[in-house]
């Protein structure tokens, strides 16, 4: 009793009391709800209908958020003294680190920045390469027929062409960024945070700094798998584009990886597949061969959740969607999933093209859709992730149980593969997963030492390809500062945090293992498919349902059992493979 006395004593000398902090946070809440709500509307159309009237609505939109956002976070220091109840000290803490982007208390210097970080958006979105007019009949490419492109030809310099046609879009982005780094970092400070960098690492329950090491631990266990997936890339490289073209032991040319960022690699599976191996199904084949339209392939990422146990997605969801890429207008391609309400108005936006690629990136935004969901009814601080890598892992968690056995029940495949393409398989999958490891890292490294200052305007490009010859071992010839090649990237030029793919591609093997112990699987992890298993289900629905109530090590507990980010996942699911990379290397060149 003479505890809590003093305590009372205490709160009230500082002028609030434990009733006050509720009001206060019930009070934001309300206003950050509704105010999201329509931020979220007026990004969705400057998302899909690309023009100067669009991008100042959601700029104004989203200054207005963040202005009513910065307010709440310094108003809520006014508690830190208060001993607070768990939940709400909790949402105390999420409304001081949730921004992305802090805008400077300076009005004018507030609307730059937001109509910088729309502008770059646009311009990325809209970003066109005009070559030669003859091959094109006179029509530029935009990304999209860029990387399709870049998918399907073996002509180094047709490929060397696309991707020097694609980075100039980013060249007149320069100045952009780097004022947009200026006052990004300015209002980060006056939130209190070393820099903008240290903002966005503040937001996984633990210290800015013990989180650039848990990182930097996660990626030592994987960089000696990728190592081995790079060398044997290397040596088939060479042998398709000879020696002129690739080198037997430095960085593997960025353009020839069958993708414009070097970020994953399966597109280019038919140059590299195993030789004298059992030749794999190709789902692009099998999706085109069934004549599938692109409705149709979100269907069967629709159905696989129902088959956990989910409730089939909304009406609205169908009718207010994008799933193709419009002809009168210019609109966003990169996916993305939204909660336009915060509630049930889910959607995705996607210009969907009829491939393997593309259906695994459909499951991908249908897992963001299927958590917004599990969390909505939480109160709106906690209608989020875990930490942004789970957001990230759901869909890809589902897209690895699309095994061929999965697909020949649907119907997609006609006869299950025989186990000797299981190497094949692998590889496809370790082309797409593996190799993507390194660049999700090396963005945010760019990142966090721009903001940190320690990387310069003077020296962005330069730095940038340090970075990517360190973790990816890819190189492009012949860059300079006239160049600015990260914001080639759609995260780096729309204020996307990257690190939560990192993570994502570590969590989604723990997700998958654990999911398929719950559904009685006691094949290799690559052959376990979860589809109908509503057991592994309930495990997942467990921890998206959590949403961001909990620290993050709760969720992954509910869902795994342990309590650490960990790559022994990805590790055992790719252990056959990398016995084989072992075989296939002997005598040859690794690292760079
Ligand atoms: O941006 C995405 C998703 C939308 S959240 C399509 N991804 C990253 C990328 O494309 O660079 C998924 C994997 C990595
Ligand atoms: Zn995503």
């Amino acid at each position: 009793m003479r505890v809590l006395l003093l305590a009372a004593a205490g709160a009230a000398l500082f002028g609030q009391t434990v009733q006050e902090a509720r009001a206060f946070l019930d009070a934001a809440e309300a206003d950050l709800l509704k105010q999201s709500n329509y931020l979220n509307r007026a990004q969705w159309l400057q998302s899909t209908y690309i023009n100067p009237d669009s991008e100042m609505q959601a700029a104004l939109a989203n200054e207005r958020y963040i202005e009513s956002a910065k307010g709440y976070a310094k108003a809520a220091t006014k508690f830190d003294k208060l001993k607070l109840p768990p939940e709400l000290a909790r949402k105390m803490t999420l409304l001081k680190i949730s921004l992305t982007l802090a805008t400077p208390s300076n009005r004018n210097e507030a609307t730059e920045l937001t109509q910088l970080v729309a502008k770059m958006e646009s311009a990325y979105g809209s970003g066109k390469f005009c070559r030669d007019a003859a091959a094109d009949k006179g029509k530029c490419l935009d990304l999209t027929a860029i990387s399709s492109l870049m998918a399907t030809s073996r002509d180094a310099k047709e490929l060397a062409d696309l991707w020097q046609g694609w980075h100039r879009i980013s060249r007149p982005l320069r100045k952009d960024y780097t004022r947009f780094v200026e006052l990004g970092n300015k209002g980060a400070k006056e939130l209190g945070f070393a820099d903008k960098g240290a903002m966005w690492r503040s937001k996984y329950d633990m210290t800015p700094d013990a989180f650039a090491k848990e990182v930097d631990r996660l990626w030592e266990q994987v960089r000696p798998l990728y190592v081995k997936l790079h060398a044997y890339t290397r040596m088939r490289l060479r042998e398709k584009y000879g020696a002129s073209v690739v080198p037997a032991n430095g960085p593997i040319p960025a353009h020839l990886t069958g993708n414009m960022w070097a970020q994953s690699w399966d597109n280019i599976y038919d140059v590299l597949e195993p030789k004298n191996a059992a030749k794999n199904f190709d789902l692009t084949e099998k999706l085109k061969e069934r004549k599938l339209n692109e409705i149709e392939m979100v269907r069967y990422g629709e159905r696989f959740f129902q088959s956990l146990g989910f409730a089939p997605l909304p009406k609205t969801f169908y009718e207010r969607s994008l799933f193709v890429k419009p002809q009168d207008r210019e609109v966003v391609c990169h996916a993305s999933a939204w909660d336009v309400d915060n509630d049930e108005d889910l959607r995705i936006k996607m210009c969907i093209q009829i491939t393997g690629e593309e259906f695994a990136v459909i499951h991908h935004e249908l897992g963001h859709n299927i958590y917004q969901r599990a969390y909505r009814q939480l109160p709106y601080l906690f209608r989020d992730s875990a930490n942004d890598g789970f957001h990230e892992a759901v869909g890809d968690t589902i897209a690895l149980s699309i095994t061929p056995e999965y697909l020949v029940k649907v119907g997609l495949l006609d006869k299950p593969t025989d186990p000797s393409g299981d190497i094949g398989l692998l590889l496809k999958q370790a082309l797409a997963k593996v190799s993507f490891l390194p660049f999700g890292l090396m963005i945010d490294q760019w990142r966090w030492k721009v903001y940190s200052g320690e990387i310069t305007p003077a020296n962005y490009n330069a730095k940038w390809w340090e970075l990517r010859r360190k973790y990816q071992g890819v190189d492009a010839p012949g860059r300079g500062e006239g160049d600015f090649d990260p914001a080639a990237k759609y995260h780096v030029a729309a204020n996307v945090p990257y690190t939560r793919y990192f993570l994502a591609h570590i969590l989604q093997f723990q997700f998958h293992r654990a999911l398929s112990q719950a559904a009685g699987c006691k094949d290799p992890l690559h052959r376990c498919s979860i589809y109908d298993s509503k057991e592994a289900g309930k495990r997942l629905n467990d921890m998206l349902a959590l949403g961001l109530s909990k620290p993050w090590p709760d969720a992954l507990q509910a869902i795994t059992g342990k309590r650490e980010m960990d790559a022994t996942a990805i590790k055992d699911y790719f252990a056959p493979l990398e016995k084989w990379l072992d075989e296939q290397l002997k005598g040859q060149p690794v690292g760079w």
